[in-house]
């Protein structure tokens, strides 16, 4: 059935799932044909970036379409208040029937309970891998079994009593969360040798003071809960690393099996219905990951691998199938994407483009020429990963950390002057060697600085007070 019925949305968002444990983007390390077929039927994004690389700040921002700063929700401890309008609140309001199954992670209890859902069922926080408690408006139920397989069968449950009106079902998993506990059907995947990224070993020499402290690295910061097993004893440093990493790595695809297990089973259900081709069917993560790049595990910074999303969509009714886009996309973008497809319009505050028109081909053209970041958590007392902003273009990559009174381990209580970085991703896809001190690149820099001032105050953010104005702009 096509035509003008307005599309269901089936809308599967993981936890921390890198683009390169996706066989569609090319990932060396696993294949996931139930991702894959989806992106076949539609649209891969190859630049899709997240605001904030953090859970609970990308969620509130794919759900209101506004940056961090707008949303209020800037770290793990910043909750969504239900008063802010949401693409779901506002399909509700247009007749949508709706429904959440997952994490959602943005508060809980009066005031923060998920707000424009006709049926919801939410794990408290970061929830659990086994035998699951899931919130409900009624209150707390504990299932049995394995939470991407219950979030799933629950999901496909509430789609089977729907009748022909549309709906908006939000499959939010919590895999492959920290800290990967995979079914016990997977256990016999990824027992052969697992192939290292090329930028396993780096010494982050080449980049300023952030990379070299930061506290995420496989081979000192993995811990005995994270591991399972203790390290044969007689492994050398560099051997003890690798160890590490296939151990890391064989569970994090471990349960990024059961995932695509839960997007087949959705997919097929759609495909079965009497909606398959007026289904917009999207695969998105709430960022990316380090699976091993520059030694890490973990999410945060502005580098390429926990900026990147996967992004996926799929629509027959509208959108050409086997397309893949290097266009700059945000998760910014989703929320005014989905209501641009159902035909609602959008709340006035939402600060997004809708990529409707890109993914139908009636308007190719890209929707920005820099991407926007922010991240703010640096005093996580984990990770230690500084605070900072800045820009990405298509080819280059401005930032600017600050750690006011930041804690660095060993250190106490410090204060850091500020730190820029520049690449060339042309030249230096790694990210391996920031120019930003290269006379080479000074024009470049003035560009970007300014364009980044600009940025900043058109999507209604502020600089860092220690920043100065560049030329030709006062604050
Ligand atoms: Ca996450």
């Amino acid at each position: 059935m096509t035509g003008d019925r307005r599309p269901n949305f089936v809308f599967v968002l993981t936890d921390d799932h890198a683009p390169n444990a996706i066989s569609a983007y090319g990932s060396v390390v696993n294949s996931t044909p139930g991702i894959d077929a989806v992106a076949d039927a539609g649209m891969r994004f190859d630049r899709a970036l997240v605001e904030n690389s953090l859970c609970t700040p990308s969620r509130a921002t794919i759900l209101t379409g506004t940056y961090s700063h707008t949303s209020t929700v800037t770290t793990l401890a910043t909750h969504l208040t239900n008063d802010h309008e949401t693409f779901i609140t506002a399909l509700q309001a247009a007749g949508y029937r709706t429904a959440m199954f997952g994490k959602w992670h943005l508060g809980h209890g009066e005031g923060y309970d998920p707000a424009g859902f006709d049926h919801w069922e939410v794990l408290p926080d970061q929830g659990e891998y086994f035998d699951p408690e899931l919130i409900t408006a009624e209150g707390r139920v504990r299932h049995e079994g394995y939470v991407t397989d219950i979030l799933t069968e629950h999901a496909l449950a509430w789609m089977a009593e729907q009748g022909d009106e549309p709906y908006c079902v939000l499959v939010w998993h919590k895999a492959p969360h920290r800290s990967w506990l995979y079914h016990p059907r997977h256990a016999e995947l990824f027992t052969d040798p697992i192939p290292l990224p090329p930028t396993f070993d780096d010494d982050y020499s080449g980049r300023g003071t952030p990379a070299h402290s930061a506290t995420m690295r496989i081979a000192d910061h993995l811990y005995d809960i994270d591991l399972k097993q203790d390290p044969p004893a007689e492994l050398a440093y560099e051997e003890r690393a690798v160890w590490k990493y296939q151990r890391y790595m064989q569970d994090y695809l471990r349960c990024v099996a059961a995932v695509d297990e839960s997007v087949q089973a959705l997919t097929s259900f759609v495909a079965e219905s009497d909606h398959a081709d007026d289904t917009v069917t999207i695969y998105a993560s709430d960022q990316g990951f380090y699976l091993g790049e520059h030694g890490w595990f973990d999410k945060r910074f502005m580098y390429e691998e926990s900026l990147r999303m996967p992004l996926i969509l799929s629509y027959p009714a509208r959108v050409p199938a086997g397309q893949a886009s290097e266009n700059l996309v945000s998760n910014v973008d989703i929320a005014q994407t989905i209501l641009d497809f159902a035909g609602v319009e959008a709340p006035a505050g939402m600060q997004g483009t809708s990529l409707a028109p890109m993914l139908t081909g009636e308007d190719p053209a890209p929707v920005r020429d820099a991407h926007y970041y922010r991240f703010y958590e640096h005093d996580d007392h984990m990770h230690h990963v500084w605070a900072h902003y800045g820009i990405r273009t298509d080819r280059y990559k401005l930032i600017y950390f600050y750690a006011d009174g930041m804690e660095l381990p060993n250190t106490g209580n410090l204060t850091f002057p500020p730190e820029w970085e520049l690449f060339d991703l042309e030249n230096d896809p790694h990210e391996l060697h920031s120019v930003h001190l290269d006379p080479a690149y000074a024009d470049v820099r003035r560009e970007l600085t300014l364009k980044l001032w600009d940025l900043q105050l058109e999507l209604g953010d502020t600089p860092h007070p220690r920043q100065p104005a560049p030329e030709g702009r006062t604050r």
